[in-house]
């Protein structure tokens, strides 16, 4: 399609959408505060760039997959997001892991420095890129036993709060240099693959390292850290000791931010119905794009109705800022880059979908009473022509429409991923 027929399409597309009161120019301009925090592990499989060998297995994530192309260093890892960025409207942030330093030789993770992380910080800056950070407690033996932060040995916690504390600084090293406040987001796999015998003592131990951690305060202009509960894990079966409720009410006291992973709770759970539960009393909330499937999560993000009733709790959110959107999967069974894109995009569309949503008549039926005036908007909204609104934000972001960019992941596969084994 040429771009006089997208704009026609988008005019045409505008008229049908204020036929329902919706301003299609103004949702456009909206979609403009929504910034993704795109998650560097899914262009390796999570593996970094520690010169020990850093095993996944055992430590409660498992990547599955051997599809080619895998990058080698940090310069591939970055050409390769920039390709993924170059296929993604709008503009973005990274967030990275702290095993994705470029250490010189075997660096122990407790002694992590922002100098490590000098390389990524100066390749931000050349693609006006700001930075997020997490923590890496696990594919590491001091995470063998699938203890970190609650490891009743005292050795073992001690290593992993000075873990922690040197990634806090990081992050809040790139939030000062970037102008632009770093999220530091915290999961550990800490958790029983059996029936636990002492439920307290764990999270106890985890609280205690909690606050060892945040005694060293930040301006929040730096630095702002957020926690993330996980229902069960691999290994961590019967029992996780960062649970939801412990880090909610943690979280509160403490005024962090709490993580939502889409993959990390029951599921008939929904979590749109959670935003304004927890936001309502003010806050801000991350959220980790992901995709649940059965008993794993972390699969690559889909335009479904999962991420359409979130984006509708998310866009209803009162100030943009107070909402961080981060991606959190990894698949290595298909092209790494397209999986950015495929998830990145989606999430995108399903917020613009939202914007265009004819909420005025929605809420309205509501007010009245009018059950079924309300399920007849639902219904009604399911063939508006977002698909063409869509196109014209990726014509303006000069990016690829949403038919053509698939088409530039196999070009790239073949000049560039092939290539490399
Ligand atoms: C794990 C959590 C966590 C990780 C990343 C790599 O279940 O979702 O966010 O995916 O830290
Ligand atoms: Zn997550």
């Amino acid at each position: 399609m040429d771009n006089a027929s997208v704009e026609k399409k988008y005019n045409e597309a505008r008229e049908i959408l204020a036929e329902t009161g919706v301003k299609a120019d103004e949702a456009l301009q909206k979609l403009e505060a929504y910034q993704l925090s795109i998650h560097c592990w899914q262009g390796d499989d999570l593996r970094g760039f520690e010169q020990a060998t850093s095993e996944l297995s055992g430590s409660g994530l498992q990547v599955t997959g051997n599809y080619p192309g895998r990058p080698r260093n940090v310069e591939e890892l970055r050409q390769d997001l920039e390709k993924a960025l170059s296929l993604i409207p709008g503009r973005h942030r990274l967030n990275l892991h702290s095993i994705y330093g470029e250490f010189d030789g075997p660096v122990e993770r407790n002694e992590y420095e922002p100098g490590h992380f000098r390389g990524w910080l100066d390749w931000a800056k050349v693609h006006d890129l700001k930075l997020d950070f997490n923590a890496t407690c696990f594919a590491h033996p001091r995470a063998a036993s699938g203890l970190t932060l609650s490891h009743p040995g005292k050795e073992i916690r001690k290593f992993w709060v000075e873990h922690v504390k040197a990634c806090r600084k990081i992050a809040a090293f790139f939030g000062r240099e970037l102008k632009s406040c770093s999220i530091h987001n915290l999961w550990i796999p800490d958790g029983l693959k059996d029936w636990p015998s002492n439920r307290w003592l764990y999270r106890r131990l985890l609280f205690e390292s909690l606050e060892e951690i945040f005694e060293t305060e930040y301006s929040q202009t730096q630095l702002k850290d957020s926690l993330e509960s996980k229902l069960f894990g691999l290994g961590s079966e019967a029992y996780v000791v960062g649970s939801h409720e412990f880090y909610l009410t943690y979280a509160l006291k403490k005024g962090k931010m709490v993580c939502l992973d889409l993959g990390h709770f029951h599921p008939t759970e929904s979590i749109a119905d959670k935003i304004s539960a927890i936001m309502t009393g003010g806050g801000e909330l991350l959220l980790h794009l992901s995709r649940g499937v059965r008993w794993d999560s972390d699969h690559v993000v889909l335009l479904n109705d999962e991420l359409e009733a979130l984006s509708e709790e998310i866009v209803a959110v009162p100030n943009p800022d107070r909402i961080h959107l981060a991606l959190d999967y990894f698949d290595a069974s298909m092209n790494r880059v397209g999986a950015w894109v495929l998830g990145a995009r989606a999430v995108i569309r399903s917020l613009l979908r939202a914007l265009l949503l004819p909420k005025k008549q929605l809420e309205e039926a509501e007010l009245k009473g009018d059950n079924l005036g309300k399920l007849y908007w639902r219904q009604y909204a399911r063939d508006l022509p977002f698909g063409s609104v869509w196109d014209y934000y990726c014509l303006t972001h000069q990016v690829p429409l949403e038919n053509q960019w698939l088409e530039k992941i196999k070009e790239y596969e073949k000049a560039v991923l092939c290539k490399r084994n």
